[in-house]
């Protein structure tokens, strides 16, 4: 990959081409956000755009994508243009890896040991600012519909917590002042975003506060969730997407480990890892294959049984938890 400046990609992307736009799998509002946003610009300079993403989004989020039209299937030859929007690694594309070598541009936000993207900003709170600032220096900002500034708002939103995680900067404020200049209602952003959970979420939460697990003196909590937790509870994949999120919250804990068994492979088991320190829980997940952010982190695990594959992720995380 090669490192591209501002001017040459603003050069790139001011070429009209039939241009695919890949999100990561288990699609977050970022990833979508920024697809979004990057499909408004390259549209505005005659571009015609799709976004492609693996998996099936999650139905409190199609908001963010509405009107585009989404498609699932990893067949790009269609396309003149491949650009990855978010995704920090090959890996992250999921189904879609086998179109790795069609992706002509990434642009990315996560600090990784291995560098996939070719215009990557350090200290960005989320690709979605990436995007606005490339909209703002085409000087896009009075012309771009309102659906633009609230796909990067949400993008921006998603991925600093509500504006309350430490990846926040000033420019992440002076960003979202702009976008709320523009009459976005954030209000209503932020609660399709946050506030807003389907029965199985719900459900889920209670098989997570029933199931969880501390090791390391209480400083590491682990919920390990199986495709026969999710059978007997009537949970979907799109239920269970979020629980790391609530075992960090226990006092003590320096981080939070979910593992969740694939429903389609039942030797893979997807992991998602959170830091509330200085604990740089993508380096944890890079000893599995995978990464992210400093405290936000994710990898496959490949295992005969679930109960292998939690001591084997509980050795590697404990580790640095002593
Ligand atoms: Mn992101």
């Amino acid at each position: 990959m090669t490192e591209l400046k501002l001017d040459s990609l603003n050069e790139i992307i001011k070429t009209p081409k039939k241009t695919a736009i890949v999100c990561h799998k288990n699609p977050d509002p970022d990833t979508l956000g920024s697809a979004v946003g990057l499909s408004y610009i390259l549209r505005h300079f005659g571009s015609d755009t799709k976004i492609v993403c693996c998996e099936k989004l999650p139905a409190r989020l199609s908001f963010i994508v509405d009107g585009e039209e989404i498609l699932y299937s990893g067949d790009l030859s269609e396309f003149q243009r491949v650009i990855a929007v978010d995704v920090a690694s090959p890996s992250q594309m999921g189904e879609l890896d086998i179109c790795c070598d069609r992706v002509d541009i990434t642009i990315d936000h996560h600090s990784m040991n291995t560098r996939f993207s070719d215009y990557y900003m350090e200290n960005c709170a989320a690709c979605a600012q990436i995007i606005f600032k490339i909209a703002h220096s085409l000087g896009l900002y009075d012309i771009l519909p309102l659906k633009f500034f609230e796909a990067i708002y949400a993008g921006i939103s998603g991925d600093t917590g509500c504006f309350k995680y430490s990846n926040v900067t000033s420019e992440t404020y002076v960003i979202a002042s702009l976008l709320v200049e523009k009459g976005i209602d954030c209000a209503e952003i932020n609660r399709l975003i946050f506030d807003s959970k389907s029965y199985g979420e719900i459900v889920a939460e209670k098989v997570t506060y029933q199931n969880m697990k501390l090791y390391s003196n209480g400083k590491l909590s682990v919920i390990l969730f199986t495709n026969k937790m999710k059978e007997e509870n009537n949970l979907t994949d799109e239920d269970i997407g979020d629980i790391v999120n609530h075992i960090r919250q226990i006092q003590g804990v320096s981080v939070a480990v979910s593992i969740k068994q694939s429903s389609k492979d039942e030797t893979k088991f997807s992991i998602s890892s959170r830091s509330n320190n200085d604990i740089d829980v993508s380096a944890l997940c890079a000893e599995f294959g995978g990464g992210g952010h400093l405290r936000a982190a994710g990898c496959t695990v490949i295992a005969s049984s679930p109960d292998e594959a939690e001591s084997r992720v509980v050795s590697v995380f404990s580790r640095e938890l002593k």
